[in-house]
């Protein structure tokens, strides 16, 4: 007799053997509008200063009225917060400060019922130092645990690290073990030990943390630092460098692909879920390695190469000249290299970024909010899913600081112990530079209004909010020609044309070095947007092709002269074939 069960919604058993997985990956992620928060700095329910999972929740209608359709949480698990969260001392409950795991299940719904999608941050290649893992692992060489973690003995009788590597906090990559000759791998914080994910029980954990927070309703994870997890296993010296040494070692490692395809087949392709990999310095080789579909493992990545495009040798912290010119190639490089390939994502700010007001060649004056939307119409209208991170949409600055004393993050103060240390440093990295580049910059509190604390907080913000207040939810919500209410047209639009999801990317203007333009075409529609990144008035006769185009969305009131573009104008053009 044949037995067929209908197990939950997606599995069928016939005779006890799954027979039909039903589940069906919708790729939902590629008409998302994702939504980066960073719970610290968002809202303060409770007036102790640090952002929660309360006050999160009091801004949903904040964040429906946008229009966007997902959330990313930055972590808000248990955590000493040695790095604001990025160090986790247990993936199963929730700093307390943020609140409890009934908060989170209620936020969770409360999203939901709004008809958006919530992502957790995935921080698995290191957790924290007070995790029960690693203070079992450090506490004897017998422990269960031990292999957790990527212990090795020191040189000269453990005088000396195992190699020679340093890691993303400007630091030695080892800390010695108490006066033991062994040493642990972090590639971040001290407080950050790197997991060893050679492991097979490492990855079981991974996997049980995973289905735990799918289970719980969570739709996907962005995945935190994801191409470090696979290390070389020599663990030999590298040559040198001012950037990361060894970095060659431990960056697509030789069992990533392996990693993230076990993560993929024994449980995300059992959710209706999506993953995009934080791939630091990853080129667009390594990139479409992780994401074609095929390969079943990342569903997308951030593009560093297209972020950090003033960085050099992708260290924001060297200085370097913005070139529009140069930052369109890359774009060109990126769109047409995913193309019917893989999916991209669209990004201009996170919270490790400087603010983009006044990055990218806009104008943090007369002309912030016009210059602010030249640049949201060209990055938000390419091809991928798009990221707002909590206050873009309301053209945050950035704070200028004026001394490190101002700032809170781990890798500013670990940057000025160095420059302080070595100063001939400062050649590459002025002090103003590394202020000006810092992480704080993006993590000042969110601006609701122009209060003393913006609406923050009732108590003392943790961090300081920054003074300039002109620009905050309140103030936006009511000038219909605030930023907010462009990316809410942006948002609109890109829902109402295919083509803005589907159509190959076509650079134009190449040549100019003031024009961010290009169209997006398919058999049966054309998009065209043209943005101006200069305070000069720009005439361009080649504009005269678009005279006939629908206007879709313009950052001026009207058109003065089609072939006049007033400073910063940009304009999405439409036409139906
Ligand atoms: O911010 C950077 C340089 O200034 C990046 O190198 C950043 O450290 C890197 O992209 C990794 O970032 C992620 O992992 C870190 C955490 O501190 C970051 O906040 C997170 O985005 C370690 O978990």
């Amino acid at each position: 007799m044949t037995v067929i069960l209908f197990l939950d919604k997606h599995f069928i058993l016939k005779n006890n053997n799954v027979i039909i997985n039903t589940m069906k990956r919708t790729l939902w992620y590629k008409d998302a509008v994702i939504y980066q928060i960073y719970p610290r700095s968002f809202c303060d329910s409770n007036g102790d200063g640090l952002g929660d999972i309360n006050g999160i929740i009091s801004k949903l209608d904040y964040l429906k009225e946008l229009g966007v359709n997902c959330i990313w949480l930055s972590p808000i698990y248990d955590s000493p917060q040695e790095d604001n969260g990025y160090d986790i001392a247990n993936y199963k409950d929730i700093y307390k400060p943020f609140g409890t795991l009934e908060d989170t299940k209620r936020m969770f719904d409360e999203i939901h019922k709004r008809g958006m999608r919530v992502l957790m941050d995935l921080v698995a290649n290191h957790t924290s130092s007070e995790h029960e893992w690693f203070k079992s692992a450090i506490s004897s060489k017998d422990s269960p645990y031990r292999d957790y973690y990527i212990i090795k003995k020191g040189r000269k009788g453990g005088k000396k690290p195992p190699t020679n590597w340093t890691g993303f906090f400007s630091e030695s990559a080892w800390e010695r073990i108490g006066d033991t000759d062994e040493y642990y791998l972090h590639l971040f914080a001290k407080g950050q030990p790197d997991l060893n994910w050679e492991n097979p029980k490492v990855r079981q954990e991974i996997k049980n943390i995973l289905k735990y927070w799918l289970d719980m309703g969570v739709d996907g994870f962005r995945c935190d630092v994801i191409n470090l997890i696979s290390k070389r296993q020599e663990f030999k010296n590298a040559r040198p460098s001012l950037a990361i040494t060894g970095k060659h070692n431990f960056i697509n490692g030789p069992r990533l692909h392996e990693y993230l395809h076990e993560l993929y087949v024994d449980v995300l392709s059992k959710y209706d879920s999506m993953t995009v990999g934080e791939t630091v310095l990853d080129e667009l080789e390594d990139v479409l390695a992780l994401t074609i579909p095929e390969r079943e493992e990342l569903d997308t990545t951030f593009n560093f190469e297209c972020l950090d495009i003033d960085a050099l040798f992708g260290v924001k912290y060297f200085k370097n000249k913005f070139r529009l010119n140069r930052w369109k190639k890359v774009m060109y490089k990126w769109q047409s290299g995913l193309y019917n390939k893989s999916w991209s994502t669209l990004v201009i700010e996170n919270h490790d970024q400087r603010r983009s007001v006044g990055r990218f060649n806009t104008d943090e004056g007369e002309y912030r909010i016009v210059s602010a939307k030249s640049l949201a119409n060209m990055y938000f209208l390419m091809q991928g899913t798009p990221f707002i991170y909590q206050g873009q949409e309301l053209a945050m600055a950035n704070p200028h600081f004026e001394s490190v004393d101002e700032c809170e993050d781990v890798e500013i103060k670990n940057i000025y112990r160095l420059l302080n240390k070595y100063k001939f440093l400062k050649l590459l990295v002025p002090n103003k530079r590394a202020l000006e580049y810092c992480r704080d910059n993006a993590r000042t509190p969110m601006l609701w209004d122009d209060s003393e604390n913006a609406g923050f907080t009732t108590g003392t913000p943790w961090l300081a909010p920054n003074k300039d207040k002109r620009y905050n939810a309140k103030q936006a919500l009511e000038d219909k020609n605030s930023l907010f209410y462009h990316y809410q047209s942006l948002i609109k639009i890109k829902g109402r044309y295919p083509v803005i999801r589907d159509g190959e990317y076509v650079p134009l203007m190449m040549k100019n070095k003031n024009i961010f333009a290009y169209k997006r075409v398919t058999n049966k529609e054309e998009l065209v947007v043209i943005s101006s990144f200069t305070k000069k008035e720009l005439n361009r006769k080649e504009l005269k092709e678009f005279k006939d185009y629908q206007l879709l969305l313009s950052n001026y009131q009207d058109i003065k002269e089609f072939t006049l573009l007033r400073p910063y104008e940009s304009r999405v053009l439409y036409k139906k074939k």
